[in-house]
Parts: C-alpha cells; structure tokens; sequence
C-alpha cells in the first residue's frame, strides 16, 4: 500500500509541469483571441518561447551527457543506485529522489581532489529533498574520485563514489 501511494504521489509531480505548460498556453490563447492581430503575434510569441523553455528542460533531463543517480532503491533501501560510477568531466549528474527520502547529497571535503571546494557542489546538511521525484544537479569538472554521502542516512551505508575522468 504504501508503494502504490508514493506512485500515485509521483504521477501527478511529473504531470504538474506538464499540465502547467499546456494551462499557459491555453490561458494566453484565450487572452489573445479578442485582441487585435499585433496582440494575438506578441501573445504567440510569448507560448513560443514558454514551450521552448519547457522542451530544453525536458531534452536536458534526458541528455546523454547526463548521468541519473536514484536516491534509495526501489526495494527501500537506503543507498544511492549506482554507488559507484564514472562520469567525463563536465556531465551532468542528476540526483533523483526515488525512494525512503528524505534524502541529500554530501560531498565528503576530505574525499575529493585537491582545491574543490565540498560546499560548492554539495547540498547543506540540513537540505532534504522531501518529496518523489525531487532532483539535485551537480556538474564535476576537475578529475580525480570524490565520495559523497547522505546526510540523514550515511551512518546506514547511504555513501557513493563518482570517478571523474
Ligand atoms: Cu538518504
């Protein structure tokens, strides 16, 4: 029961935008109706340039140069999947709430290459991403291995590495 509630829950999160871009247009075309013809170009310009801004953030969640990273299985355990992985320097990796949140992203300062700076690409200990389908996005670009960690959960194995090469 309570998996067929955080499904239910995520449906409606990843929809929401959706339904947000359409609600726009829809409201804007209806505005733009009873205005004369210069007004109804500058309201269509404006939906073209929302529903572009829509496309980018759908096409750069599913780049290629972009590596997702699940925080806790879906079998509810606490780990970040994968744990271990390499990315090139400069993708793009997307931390997603998936399940047992509330979760976060840490880098460990004593884990990563010299002269990163941890508080630059974490997230603040007491940030949590709370709800499903949350996300934090971070960008390495100096090469070397970095550890990183939850915080509400690291003293249950809640720990990854990332390989920048
Ligand atoms: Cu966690």
């Amino acid at each position: 029961m309570a998996t067929v509630t955080s499904a239910a829950v995520a449906i409606p999160s990843f929809t929401g935008l959706k339904a947000a871009g359409s609600a726009k247009v829809s409201a804007a075309a209806k505005v733009a109706a009873p205005t004369p013809r210069f007004g109804v170009k500058a309201s269509l310009k404006d939906v073209g340039i929302a529903v572009a801004a829509t496309a980018a953030s759908a096409m750069l969640a599913s780049n290629a140069m972009a590596i997702d990273v699940l925080l806790g299985g879906s079998d509810g355990s606490l780990v970040f999947e994968p744990n271990n992985f390499t990315v090139g320097s400069g993708e793009k990796i997307v931390f997603k709430n998936n399940a047992g949140f509330p979760h976060n992203v840490v880098f460990d300062e004593d884990e990563i290459p010299a002269g990163v700076d941890a508080s630059k690409i974490s997230m603040s200990e007491e940030d949590l991403l709370n709800g499903p389908g949350e996300s934090y996005s971070v960008t390495l670009t100096e090469k070397g291995s970095y550890a990183f960690y939850c915080s509400p959960h690291q003293g249950a194995g809640m720990v990854g590495k990332v390989t920048v090469n």
